[in-house]
């Protein structure tokens, strides 16, 4: 058994007597209450999901197991030379709730690198995708695809204890992680390079080997860990974690719940964000010819686009109430990196511009620039220019917070999620409002 396995076995033997004790002894205590406003509004704010793996500070931004994000990227190991930690370390400290030592990460990363063949079907499906469809619907059907493979379906079936869901569900998440570097490297190998694919190396820890199969040399292996930590988890509510939460509470296994968490994300709203900045930019590229906007110009194209009734992608949060830590961990690399990027530096003029103009519009809650503002910027720098591809990037690390939400959803029995609808004539009265008023 590896060692995170074992651990993560002692973790859950632990943890269980405190949940079972809320449900039992004070599962009535009320922790919320709902407005119509919420029922209404997409369920903002409402108190209703529990998880361990992270928590989302209005102000302070995403803690993963207690630690903000600058703690995460000093305390997490390290490959030599590297700026930024193993993504294996941060799985084992979104599953367990520790910083691993060294042997613990290169365990794990043995783990993976055993895990990461793609079975030939998957390669097959890909291929027979019709052209023109976008990367994240062919990573949602590639990861479908995988649903044959499924240990918790199977043991499921046969009959296993509820006790012990978690465990074939761990292998799973296990089974399916190593394999999405694969599965996204070739999705753009497909797309993109007339499917010239390269091989993947066993002996490189997840970050580098995504990078190597990207085939784009250092710092790349830092930009991906980088990515992939950053996006791995933001607590609960956001559509792609609840969805995943959501699939799962029903039993479906790991492939069908994260596929489903993809088909989220995929929305413009959500993960595609990322890839509409840059198009977005791109378009006030093309208006400037060579020129650099003004800052007068950059304001102008920010109104015309609010005026035209669309919003800011890259701006503004559900929770957040300040600049995204995930925008500010980027920004800092890029001014190490590549101060002097054009669109870097487009990028730039935005976080000056856009807040006032969001301020002054006086709609969005939060003005300041979430992760998608910058994460396009990075990707494009070292040569990845198919901004479609971008949000698949996202899913790669998303996967990781959600598979380890999965687990824990399973060893601590959530059960099936099912909410309460009403119906607009019941919020009519629960308000007052009669009859002759509507
Ligand atoms: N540009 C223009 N208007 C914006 C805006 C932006 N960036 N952000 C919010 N608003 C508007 C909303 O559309 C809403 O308008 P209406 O009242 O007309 O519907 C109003 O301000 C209030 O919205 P809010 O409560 O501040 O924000 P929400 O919780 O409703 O939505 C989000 C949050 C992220 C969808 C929204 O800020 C947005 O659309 N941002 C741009 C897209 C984006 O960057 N998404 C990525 C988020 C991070 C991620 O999940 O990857």
């Amino acid at each position: 058994m590896s060692n995170l396995k074992q651990v993560l076995r002692e973790k859950i033997n632990e943890w269980r007597p405190r949940t079972e004790r809320l449900v039992n002894e004070y599962g009535d205590v009320v922790i919320d209450k709902v407005t119509i406003k919420q029922a209404i509004g997409g369920m903002r704010g409402i108190k209703c999901l529990v998880t361990d793996i992270s928590y989302l500070d209005p102000v302070e931004g995403i803690r993963y197991r207690g630690y903000t994000l600058p703690e995460v990227f000093e305390k997490l190991p390290k490959p030599k030379g590297s700026d930024m930690p193993f993504v294996e370390g941060l799985f084992y400290l979104l599953v367990t709730g520790d910083i691993p030592t060294e042997a613990e990460v290169h365990d794990l990363a043995d783990e993976f690198s055993k895990r990461r063949i793609l079975p030939r079907y998957v390669y097959e499906v890909i291929d027979a995708m019709p052209c023109c469809s976008h990367p994240m619907t062919i990573f949602a059907a590639a990861i479908m695809t995988l649903q044959r493979e499924s240990f918790f379906a199977k043991k499921y079936r046969a009959g296993i204890s509820k006790m012990e869901y978690w465990d074939p569900m761990y292998e799973d998440a296990l089974n399916l992680i190593a394999k999405l570097p694969e599965i996204g490297t070739y999705i753009y190998a497909k797309l993109y390079r007339d499917g010239k694919r390269i091989q993947s190396n066993p002996n490189l820890d997840f970050g580098a080997n995504f990078a190597h199969m990207m085939g784009i040399g250092k710092p790349y292996d830092d930009v991906s860990r980088m990515y992939f930590i950053i996006h791995a988890d933001h607590e609960s509510g956001n559509v792609s974690a609840h969805t995943g939460h959501l699939v799962a509470s029903t039993l479906s296994d790991i492939y069908l719940s994260i596929a489903s968490m993809i088909n989220g994300l995929a929305g413009p709203l959500h993960g595609l964000a990322n890839q509409e900045v840059l198009r977005w930019l791109m378009d006030l590229q093309s208006k400037m010819g060579d020129e650099v906007p003004t800052e007068d110009e950059m304001k102008q194209f920010v109104w015309d686009t609010l005026n035209s009734g669309q919003v800011i992608p890259g701006f503004g949060h559900a929770v957040l109430r300040r600049t995204d830590p995930r925008y500010e961990l980027q920004r800092n690399f890029c001014l190490k990196n590549l101060p002097d990027d054009p669109l870097f530096k487009y990028v730039d003029m935005l976080y000056k511009v856009v807040p006032p103009i969001l301020l002054e519009q006086g709609k969005a809650k939060n003005p300041w620039p979430n992760v998608d503002a910058q994460s396009g910027v990075l990707q494009w720098y070292y040569g990845v220019r198919e901004f479609d591809f971008y949000t698949v990037l996202f899913g790669i690390g998303r996967a990781l917070g959600i598979s380890a939400n999965l687990i824990w959803d399973r060893a601590l029995g959530y059960p099936l999620e099912r909410p309460k609808s009403v119906t607009t004539d019941m919020l009519e009265k629960m308000a007052g409002i009669g009859d002759s008023e509507k």
